[in-house]
């Protein structure tokens, strides 16, 4: 018998959709069964079904118990308050603050690396040259990893299981790898065990089957 999903997740792209990825990691550390539907924002149609549930028109959006639930970070904090068990935020109160600010600061900053790195999981750029602006956003990334693998003694950035902390810093770890970016041993243990996780390798597996519709992408996704 096919397990009944207990809620839909809309995103766009596998291969360069971030936030639909973070969104998805999301529901799935926190053990939520999630079926997904995939949309192309592009197509006159999908785009009138999406404005009349994400006014924002922004996807990742998690439909769940009759709500309708839009921006990353709103469907995290909605996870961890309806599956608290599941640990996407660190229990204690401090961690928690700290998981809370470096989320809220991959979520609102960064925009250089963003802009200049676009994810794209199934690309690998030999030779990039990261530019002054992105290296600065990757030094201060390389900082938060450190401090708060430090704090927590790791494997993940708030100790034994990925959560919400690591879902958003998740396209970062397939950026670094796809531009080739030098980064420290740290980084580096980090970035691996993110890539290793099974839910990684199941997205980047779907991923890879998308057909390549986007030749050159200019703008951040
Ligand atoms: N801050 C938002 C960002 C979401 C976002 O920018 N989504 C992009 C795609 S990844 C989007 O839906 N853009 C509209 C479009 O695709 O036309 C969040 O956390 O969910």
């Amino acid at each position: 018998m096919d397990l009944v999903p207990e809620a839909t997740l809309t995103i766009n792209s596998r291969n360069y959709g971030s936030w639909s990825l973070r969104g998805w990691l999301m529901c799935r550390f926190a053990g939520l069964d999630v079926h997904v539907e995939v949309v192309d924002s592009n197509d006159p149609s999908a785009r009138d079904e999406l404005l009349l549930m994400s006014p924002s028109f922004l996807v990742p959006r998690l439909d769940i118990d009759g709500l309708a639930i839009w921006d990353t970070l709103a469907i995290g904090e909605h996870l961890a308050e309806r599956l608290p068990d599941a640990g996407l935020l660190p229990i204690d109160q401090p961690a928690r603050a700290l998981c809370r600010s470096v989320s809220g600061e991959m979520h609102s900053g960064f925009a250089s690396l963003r802009s200049a790195m676009p994810m794209n999981l199934k690309a690998r750029h030999h030779d990039f040259k990261v530019f002054t602006g992105a290296r600065a956003d990757i030094d201060r990334i390389e900082e938060i990893w450190a401090r708060c693998l430090d704090l927590s003694g790791g494997p993940f950035l708030f100790g034994d299981r990925p959560g919400l902390a690591d879902a958003m810093y998740a396209p970062v770890c397939t950026r670094l790898v796809t531009y080739g970016v030098e980064i420290t041993p740290t980084s580096t243990r980090y970035v691996d065990r993110v890539l290793a996780l099974d839910d990684m390798r199941h997205w980047a597996a779907e991923a890879a089957r998308e057909p390549d519709e986007i030749v050159e992408l200019d703008a951040e996704f």
